[in-house]
């Protein structure tokens, strides 16, 4: 895709004080001295007593405890804090409590003692690292993990860095690292793969992480010399048994696999005439005597199905009840794919007797990649908060999933990672407050977008620059209220200039970044190709999921699934994800659909032009460093933003045959061009 660059001035920052954004949202303060004691020792207490002493920000000279004692209170690994004493029953607890604390301290909140128990017990980054170190969907380097030359060298470089890592993840409380891609490579259970595992696992423990891993469904096969996969055959079962024994004999407190199998070419039962249940069960069965758990994912669709949202629901709800008590189903926000929005997905609401877990993307695949500034934070809290009447009104996904509606054995969410080898992790500055607001969601999911926003600010931005400044009066009016604000409205600006009132898939094939409403190349499978999604033509646009379509309003419990049937009460962000419509639709507002479609893309484009004039005032309480490459990526999102909306306006008017309202700026970009250029890169 063409990238167009406005030319227009930048402004040039004139502090020069960049700061580090290797250091994420930790980079301290001058510490104040403290004095830590704890009765008991350990590698993970010992890194408690560190972060206390090297960030301490409270009354000088202050005596903090580190108590651990059984208490009814707390849970897994949560704690009670007090201004001078840390209580938890794991190390692991002490530690989330030190990091809870020293936040506490850095951005003024005050401590009300309470204690502090986690959502989840599994709380995971989903790594799509290549063992030849490239990322799948990843836009900030290569993978801190594996790398194609030298792949066995462990280096002092390598180990300083997935300490940093486990270091962040730990201060927002994740858990657990899947350390190679769902499309795995059965190589990963070789020996030498093993042994790199294992030096990544010695250095992840001390911080609470565990390690997982991916594993592929037809490894027997690949590195067994097996002639088949199928869970069901003996010589199979006896594989895998011999595989998790020697796993285990190297890394004794890995968590668990998780599995994408049957789905987009990865081998599974399926191919034996087997069930999702039988390949699951057969990898869990071989887990239990360890501890370990399998995250079976739930993301398969097949090609000629009718509506690829329904699938998911149609082959796991008959499978209700049938896993053992370790495996959870990975479900998706959304039905689809991580589109910009998408209704939560049915299975949430539907299975009772089997576990399931929220599967985010922190990498924005299809939001923008590490270009936009998209605060997904409020997309995540939009899932966890939908309700979806499973056991009466207040059934919300985060309820259906933690445990507060049924009893589970494991409670688990996952996000997908955005980090790579990239100086900043994240590919964007902003892209760091992903990986945050996932962390803390996934530790309470009650959190309001807001608070995560107000934390990071203060954390990333309010140093001591700021502080010892005539800035520190400002700080807050100036800099972090409409900055906060930009990125809660955020998300909904990218939902506006891209897929606007449910349009959804509609992206370019090129890498899912730009538009590409028109793409549907000969013999190309359906589900795959946009015009599947916007079904536009001369009588309307939008997919009908109706009772007289495709029916997936039926996998909603009531009332949802009488709303979401009738336009007039459908959520106008669903509409064209449940309805096909004409383009004279009346909207609530009175306005035609057409129009109201070509308002939405305007207005997301006429928003991040107003983050382009609220950045470019932070100037003075930013560094040069990051002011500019945030100045930068707004421009070229900006760029980006008028491209979608010129391409899908005019894509759109072929069918609408309808002018686009006169007082909408007109589009800048030419159709032929756009469909040229988005045909001659390459795709995927
Ligand atoms: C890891 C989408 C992405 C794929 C990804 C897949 C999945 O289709 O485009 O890159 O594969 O989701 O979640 O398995």
């Amino acid at each position: 895709m063409k990238r167009i660059f406005p030319v227009f001035f930048f402004f040039v920052a004139v502090d020069l004080h960049a700061q580090p954004t290797h250091q994420l949202w930790l980079s301290n303060g001058k510490a104040i001295p403290v004095t830590v004691e704890c009765s008991r020792n350990s590698s993970t207490l010992a890194i408690a007593r560190e972060e206390l002493q090297n960030g301490w920000q409270g009354k000088p000279g202050a005596l903090v405890k580190l108590v651990i004692k059984k208490d009814k209170a707390l849970k897994s690994d949560g704690f009670r804090l007090s201004e001078n004493m840390i209580e938890a029953s794991t190390d692991a607890g002490i530690l989330y409590g030190v990091y809870d604390l020293l936040r506490r301290q850095r951005t003024g909140e005050n401590l009300e003692g309470e204690v502090d128990n986690p959502s989840f017990s599994v709380r995971l980054l989903d790594h799509w690292d290549n063992l030849n170190g490239t990322v799948e969907r990843g836009y900030a380097g290569n993978s801190i993990f594996w790398r194609k030359v030298d792949p066995f060298v462990i280096t002092d470089a390598d180990k300083k860095l997935w300490q940093e890592y486990a270091r962040a993840n730990a201060s927002i409380g994740i858990n657990g690292s899947v350390l190679n891609n769902v499309n795995a490579s059965p190589q990963i259970l070789t020996a030498d793969y093993l042994a790199r595992v294992k030096a990544i696992a010695e250095v992840l423990r001390p911080y609470g992480i565990k390690a997982y891993l991916s594993v592929n469904f037809a490894s027997p096969i690949a590195i067994g010399g097996l002639k088949t996969a199928d869970p069901l055959d003996p010589s199979v079962i006896v594989w895998w048994k011999n595989k998790i024994k020697e796993i285990y004999s190297i890394v004794p407190d890995l968590g668990g696999f998780v599995v994408k199998a049957s789905s987009e070419g990865q081998p599974g039962p399926q191919q034996y005439g087997r069930s999702h249940t039988d390949g699951a069960n057969m990898l869990a069965d071989g887990l239990k005597p360890y501890g370990g758990i399998v995250m079976w994912r739930a993301f398969v669709y097949a090609a000629n199905d009718n509506d690829r949202a329904k699938q998911a629901y149609s082959e796991f709800v008959p499978l209700d009840g049938k896993f053992r008590d370790n495996v959870i189903i990975q479900v998706k926000n959304g039905p689809v794919d991580f589109q910009p929005r998408e209704p939560f997905s049915p299975l949430f609401g539907a299975m009772k007797k089997t576990p399931v877990m929220p599967e985010f993307q922190i990498t924005q695949e299809y939001l923008g990649h590490s270009v936009y500034l998209v605060f997904l934070s409020t997309m995540w809290e939009e899932c966890l908060r939908s309700d979806t009447y499973q056991q009466g009104a207040g059934s919300t996904v985060a309820r259906c999933t933690d445990g507060s509606i049924y009893p589970q054995k494991y409670t688990a969410i996952a996000g997908v990672s955005n980090i790579g080898l990239d100086t900043n992790w994240c590919g964007y500055l902003f892209a760091q407050a992903n990986w945050y607001a996932f962390g803390r969601l996934a530790w309470n999911d009650t959190l309001n977008s807001s608070k995560i926003a107000d934390e990071w600010l203060k954390l990333t931005f309010y140093n001591d620059t700021s502080r010892n400044s005539e800035k520190k009066n400002n700080w807050t009016s100036s800099f972090l209220v409409p900055v906060r604000q930009m990125m809660l409205d955020s998300r909904e600006v990218a939902v506006n200039f891209m897929m606007p009132l449910g349009l959804h898939h509609i992206m370019s094939a090129n890498g899912h970044y730009g538009p590409g409403p028109w793409w549907a190349p000969k013999k190309m499978r359906a589900d795959w190709t946009p015009p599947y999604y916007h079904q536009a033509g001369i009588d309307g646009i939008g997919f009908d999921r109706t009772t007289k379509g495709s029916d997936a309003v039926s996998q909603y419990h009531e009332p949802l699934a009488s709303k979401f049937n009738n336009p007039a009460e459908c959520p106008e962000e669903y509409l064209l994800w449940f309805h096909h419509l004409p383009w004279n639709y009346k909207m609530k507002n009175g306005r035609i659909l057409w129009d109201a479609l070509c308002y939405r893309f305007d207005g997301g484009v006429r928003q991040v032009r107003e983050f382009q004039k609220i950045w470019d005032k932070a100037l003075p309480f930013v560094d040069s460093v990051r002011f500019t490459e945030v100045q930068r990526k707004l421009a070229e999102q900006c760029a980006n933003a008028i491209l979608w909306k010129d391409a899908c306006l005019l894509y759109f008017q072929q069918f609408s045959r309808m002018p686009i309202p006169y007082d909408i700026d007109r589009p800048v970009h030419n159709l032929d061009d756009m469909i040229r250029s988005d045909f001659t890169l390459h795709s995927n």
